[in-house]
């Protein structure tokens, strides 16, 4: 195995969107996506600084298929700011399917960030809306002397990707821990996601390459 990342005050792990309805039984559940919980658990004992998403949608979200007459789930439809993939509803603010999965042990984490609450705009990166907006992360990352981000939780394919990569154009060293995501996969979404992310200069990386540096770290 290659040179461990040894995790300090510069590091940041920021756990995307693992909610109940992106876990099985969900709403728009993704395959396997428990099976990240003891590698994020493990991950987020282990980093000083810990930031968690949450995909927040009020009820009748541009992004949802029940929005527009006609469209059904994993329609792609073009929208102002460019075409919107559409979903099933998920995520809703408040529902049960919107909170965290009870087993994530995210208790250290500093901020919760929700996004995807513009009722016309999809949120898929924690870094800016599809828009462009910024949600604030960077500068948030950055004022607390943050260097490098590592990003993990579901899906891959998507919210996982548009961060990292969002998260590399704003300058920070950007990892992806492969085995602490799981991918929705739709019409080869995860190979055209990881192909950009390393055309982009993500690096991608096993949970088991990551080493706490604190008493309970992993
Ligand atoms: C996500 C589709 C729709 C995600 C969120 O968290 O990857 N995917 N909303
Ligand atoms: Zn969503």
């Amino acid at each position: 195995m290659a040179e461990p990342f040894v995790i300090d005050a510069g590091d940041a792990l920021v756990v995307i969107d693992v909610q109940n309805d992106f876990l099985p039984g969900g709403a728009l559940a993704v395959t396997d996506g428990d099976a990240i919980l003891p590698n994020v658990n493990l991950l987020a004992r282990a980093f000083e600084n810990v930031v968690v998403t949450q995909d927040w949608h009020p009820r009748g979200h541009a992004s949802f298929a029940s929005s527009h007459a006609g469209s059904k789930p994993f329609d792609v439809m073009e929208l102002p700011y460019g075409n919107q993939v559409l979903w099933p509803d998920h995520c809703v603010q408040g529902s049960p399917g919107a909170r965290l999965h009870p087993e994530l042990d995210v208790d250290r984490a500093f901020a919760i960030l929700r996004k995807g609450a513009n009722p016309m705009i999809d949120s898929y990166s924690a870094f800016a809306e599809a828009d462009g907006l910024t949600t604030g992360l960077a500068a948030l990352l950055r004022a607390r002397g943050i260097e490098r981000v590592f990003v993990c939780g579901l899906a891959t394919d998507f919210c996982v990707a548009w961060s990292a990569l969002d998260a590399r154009a704003a300058g920070f060293e950007t990892f992806v821990i492969e085995d602490a995501c799981r991918a929705i996969d739709a019409d080869g979404s995860l190979a055209a996601a990881w192909s950009r992310m390393t055309a982009a200069g993500v690096r991608r990386i096993k949970a088991e390459e990551v080493r706490g540096r604190m008493a309970n770290g992993g």
